[in-house]
């Protein structure tokens, strides 16, 4: 059978690595058979033992030293030749014969999204697990009306560049959201009132030119909400995940 292959996916810092671990333990405790690969060569540590880890083909820190370049540029290439050898990956994966395959990925997520290597790697990837992302936003990132619109965007803009379904997750839940969000997320008319009231200017009029376009195209989402510290939401999100591949199991 072909394992399930869930992408950690979003900006830096909004919890991929300890969603993943979240997940993980789940996994352990369900008693599937897992496997972690780390695409992220600029990690420093991991909390999860991997299958692969890129830092064993090149670390951003190493690169920056050994080619006299900075962080950014470091990373893009370091993450290039990661993926250049990506059939590591795909051999350790044939030869563990894991049910559930994770993926953590770089925390400056322009890197994954738009690396010219990352279709390919997806593509290619396809033949080996059943690739499903799962798009990590933080509190920060619906503060309001506005960033909820610019972030779903975002997650709009993961699942058109990469063509795998996407499950959203809204992370650090304990830190606090609004109390009004399910509504936001389900209810556009009340999203567009929202707007109206927060919102002045050109800002206003942009925001509220995009809601029902994507609105529309997109359908309703189903958002997870979770907190790794204080471990609410991770066994939806383990079980949203699974019914993804079910029969019957949508993203909506
Ligand atoms: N309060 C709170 N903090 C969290 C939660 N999840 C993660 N964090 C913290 O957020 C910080 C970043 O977490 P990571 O898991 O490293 O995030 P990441 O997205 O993997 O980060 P990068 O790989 O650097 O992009 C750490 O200090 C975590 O302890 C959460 O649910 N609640
Ligand atoms: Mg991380």
């Amino acid at each position: 059978m072909v394992p399930l292959g869930v992408f950690l996916l979003g900006p830096g810092g909004v919890g991929k690595t300890s969603l993943m671990k979240a997940l993980i333990d789940l996994t352990i405790g369900s008693g599937l058979r897992y496997a972690a690969v780390n695409l992220d060569p600029g990690c420093s540590s991991l909390p999860f033992k991997t299958l692969f880890d890129a830092r064993d083909i090149v670390t951003v820190n190493g690169l920056m030293a050994e080619e006299k370049v900075g962080p950014n540029y470091a990373m893009i290439e370091a993450f290039t030749r990661v993926i250049a050898e990506r059939s590591k990956i795909f051999n350790s994966i044939v030869e563990f014969k894991p049910e559930i395959v994770y993926f953590d990925t770089p925390g400056q997520m322009e890197v994954f999204l738009f690396n010219r290597q990352t279709p390919i790697f997806l593509s290619e990837v396809s033949g080996y697990v059943k690739p499903i992302g799962v798009f990590i936003m933080d509190n920060m990132m619906v503060k309001d009306a506005g960033k909820l619109v610019v972030t779903e965007l975002l997650s709009l803009s993961f699942q058109l560049h990469l063509e795998i379904p996407i499950v959203t997750v809204i992370n650090k839940v304990d830190l606090g959201i609004p109390s009004d969000i399910d509504r936001m997320i389900k209810d556009t008319e009340y999203l567009i009132n929202k707007v109206l009231v927060e919102k002045t200017g050109l800002e206003k009029d942009l925001i509220l030119g995009l809601i029902p376009t994507f609105r529309d195209i997109r359908g309703s989402t189903r958002v997870v909400y979770t907190s790794t510290k204080i471990g609410s939401g991770i066994q939806d999100l383990f079980n949203i995940i699974h019914e993804v591949f079910c029969a019957c199991g949508d993203l909506t």
